[in-house]
């Protein structure tokens, strides 16, 4: 079993030297691809989205369709209870979804407090593809949904349900305090998490929004960000990842950036927008996402520390970096040589 504390600490090296170092994901059963393809996503859980979405890149397919059915991975996987069907709930116990595309034409579409469907990403592309409009919410989405064939579903699982009925013990919305009990209490759902094989734990699994960024071969990009949102937020809420701008933005010429973390904070600096900007200025994707992050330690004060909001970037050379308030953001990256996960330097 590899250790997994040895790899990120492996995975904390230089980007360049990061591509040259341990394959965690051997792609060569994929067919070679000549070109600078790259797919990033949120969280190192999601290298089997990241995988996902290079059995088209790594066919120079296109970004976008790439992103697409990256991101459909962790929204079909019960154990991640931050995305789609397992998502945590809201206060009422309804399990209401954010989605949002964007291709390299600057088209985009998304869906909001989406209910019932395990693929908001989905939604959100039938949005951006079949309407004249960019967002549709709540019950407009979900009859859209239904008129284009999409299934009606229970996503609320048994254990997202037990974690929900646990909190409605004290009622407190902290964002904070929400992931760590969710992660003490998956713990103990799961005791023999530890001793499971390789990629991930179980408890692990159990991460947060995607946010799935990608160049294809031809140096288009796309963007997707898909998400259950903040667990027991109030009925109605909306975070970032649905927002164009906030959550996930993408500009052919310059580079596409996505957003996780606690969304209001997110939204009030348009942050993807902002990334994306900074890049056009000349900076890397790292500053790029260190400048968003920096406008949000500004705006919070001395409550700073309090939250944790994470970016991810790339540019249109296909270069890669991230950036968060608070230590523990990683992202994975996938390129021809291979799957990494990079643990992004912290404000703290
Ligand atoms: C939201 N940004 O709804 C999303 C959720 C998330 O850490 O990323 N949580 O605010």
């Amino acid at each position: 079993m590899i250790n997994r504390r040895k790899f990120i600490q492996a995975s904390t090296l230089t980007s360049a030297a990061i591509l040259l170092g341990r394959k965690i994901f051997p792609m060569s059963q994929i067919p070679g691809v000549k070109g600078r393809a790259i797919v990033i996503s949120t969280w190192g859980p999601n290298v089997k989205a990241n995988a996902a979405a290079w059995e088209i890149l790594g066919k120079g397919g296109r970004a976008f369709d790439a992103v697409v059915k990256g991101v459909q991975v962790p929204e079909a996987d019960p154990k991640d209870n931050s995305v789609g069907y397992g998502g945590l709930p809201d206060r009422d116990g309804k399990v209401t979804l954010d989605a949002c595309v964007m291709d390299e034409f600057g088209n985009c579409g998304a869906v909001m407090a989406l209910e019932h469907i395990m693929h908001p990403s989905l939604v959100a592309r039938a949005v951006m593809e079949k309407t004249p409009h960019v967002q549709l919410v709540g019950e407009g989405a979900l009859q859209f949904a239904l008129a284009q064939g999409f299934k009606e579903e229970n996503l609320l699982t048994p254990e997202s349900e037990r974690a929900w009925k646990n909190w409605l013990k004290t009622s407190k919305y902290d964002p904070n305090e929400t992931i760590r009990q969710m992660k003490k209490y998956m713990e103990n759902e799961n005791p023999g998490h530890k001793e499971e094989p390789y990629p991930w734990p179980v408890a692990e699994l159990n991460h947060d929004t995607i946010g799935m960024v990608a160049m294809d071969i031809k140096g288009n990009l796309g963007g997707a960000c898909t998400t259950s949102g903040m667990a027991y937020k109030m009925h109605g809420r909306v975070g970032d990842s649905p927002i164009i701008g906030a959550g996930l933005f993408v500009d052919n010429e310059v580079g596409a950036a996505s957003a996780t973390g606690v969304g209001e904070e997110v939204v009030k600096v348009c942050g993807s927008h902002t990334v994306v900007e900074m890049m056009r200025q000349g900076m890397s994707p790292a500053n790029a996402c260190k400048e968003a992050v920096k406008r949000i330690v500004k705006n919070k004060k001395d409550k700073a520390n309090t939250v944790q909001v994470g970016f991810l970037a790339i540019n249109n050379k296909g270069e890669h970096g991230g950036f968060a308030i608070q230590k523990g953001f990683n992202y994975c990256v996938t390129t021809k040589q291979g799957t990494l996960v990079i643990d992004s330097k912290s404000w703290f």
